[in-house]
């Protein structure tokens, strides 16, 4: 639903956020929809442009809910970053919220948008592509968005009672693995209430062409593998929102809230004809569980001189992990050889870095054994979407917001006042995220995305984290890149999927992501696992409190009050022909 789009009062995009009855593998499930369907509609956008301006409605009758735009730097707008307690008072049901943010040059990539509350993110979530002001830097003839996704039988609410339930109560590996929204799936309508027509997702290309394939990593657990049938390699071009040089790879490894964009050269009518198909199987399967899922999208050439065959999307997935093989676990993939294309992009020096921050995720437990909780700390405190009661830019910008930065620096970066890591503007900081091994003594694999911007991803590490680690990583690093959402690995002794454990507190892996602060605002930064957030396992970066933008004028009135928008917008924007009832003044 995008009316008059680009007439003087229209916002650029509008969304809806509603419950609806999806079925991607055939088994109905209650879930979040954006304008209806998940993924939700797929927004464009130009790198440079004034700004985008998208108004989101909460059409859900008791939930709250926020939209937060995975990827996008909020340079100047912290208060479009869409996180509830950190940068706004959640969208409460019959509301609307003005999302307005610029994307900087440079910002041309892959992104996404998902809700921020709840578990809704299993399904509320849609592809955002910032396009190049100028033609890209690479040539292609077409491109194609590969939206991976999960699909849980349960409940949101299910899902996320259970975490937070004693005893507690996992999630599991989800039923499905969907791509845009698609799976094949035999319902079992004795147990579930089914929908007929799923199918395994097909996208279609022409022979003889270069296409960039934008996978953008939508799951809510799930760390997927991924290869194609009969076309062995393809070349990584970007990396969430950065452009890379090209590099070959054979296999793609997307955790939740990562992208890639890589070319794919299609195979000739004649190569067709040789192979004596048109649809091949492309192979997802997820890693570092102990239990593994599998799931598929076909690629399918359109073409009449040949007969259609290969790949069926309306049968059940052969074993495609006999023919299409993924590797096994194994840390850093290709990361560790990947370079920025823009040859001028570097990190800020050594000489810079005023400290270093540490996040040390640890899984708990308390209780009798009988009723068990089971929770994520960063330094001794568990994340709530709940806390604090009023969102800190909310807070700051009424003014009450104290933030004691030496209190901070004395505890490793974490303030235990604000339960938040503060950080002065312009500051140059080194933030180390620790793999810690649980109560249990078991670790896993986990991305850590920041909000707010993107910071370099500086070195990767087993074991302990030390200077020397550190120093002997980064030499391994050819040339640090970009990027939002960095896996923190560990193993293979104590890693879940090895049946192993190490003792209890031992650091067995790290990242490290340099920072520069100059991005004003309250920005989330957490495990992109739902079910770890769920848990506890992120913190809040508190950057430049002092030196926030202004709210842009007349925005005050729906930001600084929960429940302040009318509950009496119509429905269709076409009803407000004629009224001026923005804040965008071009
Ligand atoms: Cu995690």
């Amino acid at each position: 639903m995008q009316p008059l789009v680009g007439a003087a009062w229209a916002p650029d995009h509008i969304l809806r956020i509603a419950n609806a009855t999806l079925a991607a593998d055939c088994t109905e499930r209650q879930s979040v929809t954006i304008n209806g369907t998940s993924p939700g509609p797929t927004l464009r956008a130009r790198e440079g442009e004034d700004s985008v301006w998208v108004r989101v409605f909460n059409d859900m009758e008791a939930e709250n809910t926020t939209l937060h735009w995975h990827g996008i730097s909020q340079y100047g707008s912290p208060f479009a970053d869409g996180t509830p307690a950190t940068s706004q008072w959640p969208i409460a049901p019959g509301n609307y919220f003005d999302y307005e943010f610029k994307l900087a040059a440079g910002s041309a990539g892959t992104y996404m948008y998902h809700t921020h509350v709840g578990f809704s993110v299993v399904t509320a979530y849609g592809a955002f592509i910032v396009e190049d002001s100028d033609a890209p830097p690479y040539d292609y003839d077409d491109e194609r968005v590969v939206v991976l996704g999960d699909f849980y039988y349960k409940s949101d609410y299910n899902l996320s009672a259970g975490l937070l339930a004693a005893p507690f109560k996992w999630t599991n590996d989800p039923q499905a693995l969907t791509v845009n929204g698609n799976a094949y799936g035999e319902c079992d309508s004795e147990v579930k209430a089914c929908q007929s027509g799923c199918h395994t997702e097909v996208v279609s290309v022409e022979p003889d062409r270069t296409y960039r394939i934008r996978v953008i990593g939508a799951t809510a657990l799930s760390f997927l593998y991924m290869a194609l049938e009969d076309h062995p390699s393809f070349e990584l071009i970007e990396v969430d929102g950065d452009y890379v040089n090209t590099h070959k790879a054979s296999f793609l490894e997307v955790a939740s809230g990562q992208r890639y964009s890589f070319l794919l050269r299609t195979k000739s009518l004649d190569e067709l004809r040789a192979l004596g198909k048109t649809r091949f199987w492309a192979n997802l399967e997820s890693r570092w569980r102990t239990t593994r899922s599998y799931g598929a999208w076909i690629l399918e050439y359109n073409t009449t001189e040949l007969p259609g065959d290969g790949a069926d999307p309306y049968s059940t997935l052969p074993h495609l992990n006999k023919t299409i093989p993924l590797p096994d676990e194994a840390p850093f993939w290709v990361m560790n050889e990947v370079t920025p294309l823009d040859a001028t992009q570097a990190p800020p020096d050594d000489s810079e870095v005023s400290r270093t921050i540490f996040v040390d995720g640890t899984q708990l437990n308390s209780g009798p054994s009988d009723a068990q909780k089971t929770f994520w700390q960063t330094h001794g405190y568990m994340y709530s979407e709940e806390m604090p009661a009023t969102p800190y830019l909310i807070q700051a910008y009424q003014g009450g917001l104290t933030i004691d930065y030496d209190a901070a620096i004395a505890n490793e970066g974490y303030d235990n006042t604000t339960h938040s890591l503060p950080v002065r503007a312009g500051e140059v900081v080194d933030i180390v995220f620790l793999n810690v091994a649980s109560a249990s003594g078991t670790l896993e694999a986990h991305p850590w995305h920041i909000h707010g911007k993107h910071p370099y991803v500086m070195a990767y590490g087993l074991g302990e984290f030390s200077e020397e680690a550190y120093a002997a990583a980064r030499a391994n690093m050819t040339a640090p890149i970009k990027r939002d959402t960095v896996m923190v690995y560990a193993g293979p002794e104590g890693m879940a999927y090895s049946n192993t454990t190490i003792p209890q507190g031992q650091v067995a892996g790290w990242t490290v992501f340099r920072l520069r602060a100059d991005v004003p605002g309250a920005f989330m930064l957490h495990c992109h696992i739902q079910p770890h957030f769920t848990m506890g396992m992120g913190t809040v970066l508190l950057i430049g409190m002092e030196e926030l933008p202004p709210l842009p004028e007349g925005f005050a009135d729906q930001y600084m009050t929960y429940n302040a928008t009318s509950q009496d917008v119509p429905a269709s924007f076409f009803a407000l022909a004629g009224e001026r009832v923005i804040r965008r003044t071009s």
